[in-house]
This record gives structure tokens, C-alpha cells and sequence, in this order.
């Protein structure tokens, strides 16, 4: 297994439209293991395969959102995590829902994006079995951004261009400062 370096904008293979898989194998098996590792060294809920440069239509999820408690009462994220190959949005709801993004290729940077609150999914996951499911709550939110990946498509596509611009410009000046 190993940590895969990030990219980040304004890297153009952010904005590639991956590929299909056409056979899950092994090393398709090995690639996501990689992906999951990077997802939690780099503390992010979702990755997809092209925020590591690999243009292919995997992503990888797991929200955390169940901990843990010891007997002296530390908790800790019960890890589950959930690959995602050749995902598509079957159909979304009418709600929509706004959530305070961020992402791990737009460091430190966070925006309210508005999207459908639900989704019906369709995947294969890493046995190359088909799955459907209806997702709402903040896996569905999570799930529409990792697909939006797949797209080349960013957060920052959703918002005003006067708030893309601000985010980027608190982008410049973090790098700025190190
Ligand atoms: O870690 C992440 N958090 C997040 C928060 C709200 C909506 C989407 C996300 S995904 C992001 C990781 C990432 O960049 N995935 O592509
Ligand atoms: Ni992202």
C-alpha cells in the first residue's frame, strides 16, 4: 500500500474526463487500497481516482461518521470504507441542499455548493459486481462531488464566479505563506 500524491488546481488532468473500467482486477484491487490510504493520511471523506492522476472512473468513500469509545472513553472513527467503480447518477431528487464543501485538489478552502439532496446510484464495486442504491444526507452530497471528479468537474464550478474568485485568491495567498 502507499500514500499517492494529491493533485491540486489548477493542474489540468483536474479537468479530464475519466475512462471506464473495462476489467477489475488485482491491480485495479491494489490501486484502490492506494486510494484509501491516501483518502485518510490526507484526512479527506472521498477521493477520486484523478485527484492521484489516474484517469479512470474509481472513488473511493467513507464518511467516518460512527466512532468508537474505549474504556477510558477515547473515541475513535470506526473506519469502513467503500469503493465506487464506474458510478453513474441514475436520477436525483426535486430538495436540493446546500453543504459547506471543501476539497483535497482546492486545499483549505470551503464553499456552500447547492445540489440535489438525494440520488439513485449504480456502481460496480471491487469484486466487479453491480450495485444500486438511493443515497441522500451527506453521502449523497459526497458521492455527487466524486462523480463531478469523474467529469472534471470542481466544487468551484457551482459557485459565483465572485466567490470562485475569492477562493481562489485565499488559495494564492496560503501557498503564499506556506
Ligand atoms: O474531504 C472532503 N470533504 C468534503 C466535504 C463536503 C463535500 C465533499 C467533500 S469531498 C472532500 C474530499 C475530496 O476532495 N474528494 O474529492
Ligand atoms: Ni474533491
Amino acid at each position: 500500500m502507499a500514500v499517492l500524491p494529491i493533485v491540486e488546481v489548477p493542474d489540468p488532468r483536474l479537468r479530464l474526463v475519466s475512462k471506464p473500467v473495462e476489467t477489475i482486477d488485482d491491480s485495479t484491487r491494489a490501486f484502490v487500497a492506494d486510494m484509501i490510504e491516501t483518502m485518510y493520511d490526507a484526512h479527506g471523506i472521498g477521493l477520486a481516482a484523478i485527484q492521484v492522476g489516474v484517469d479512470q472512473r474509481i472513488l473511493v468513500i467513507d464518511l467516518q461518521d460512527e466512532v468508537e469509545t474505549d474504556e477510558d472513553g477515547k473515541e475513535t472513527p470506526i473506519r469502513d470504507p467503500r469503493a465506487y467503480i464506474n458510478p453513474e447518477i441514475l436520477s436525483v431528487g426535486d430538495e436540493s441542499k446546500i453543504y459547506n464543501e471543501g476539497c483535497l485538489s482546492i486545499p483549505e478552502q470551503y464553499a456552500e455548493v447547492a445540489r440535489p439532496a438525494s440520488c439513485r446510484v449504480r456502481w460496480q464495486d471491487e469484486t466487479g459486481a453491480s450495485h444500486e442504491e438511493y443515497l441522500d444526507g451527506l453521502l449523497s452530497t459526497c458521492m455527487q462531488h466524486e462523480i463531478d471528479h469523474l467529469n472534471g468537474v470542481l466544487f468551484i464550478d457551482h459557485i459565483s464566479r465572485l466567490k470562485r474568485d475569492m477562493v481562489m485568491k485565499k488559495l494564492a495567498k496560503m501557498r503564499r505563506a506556506g
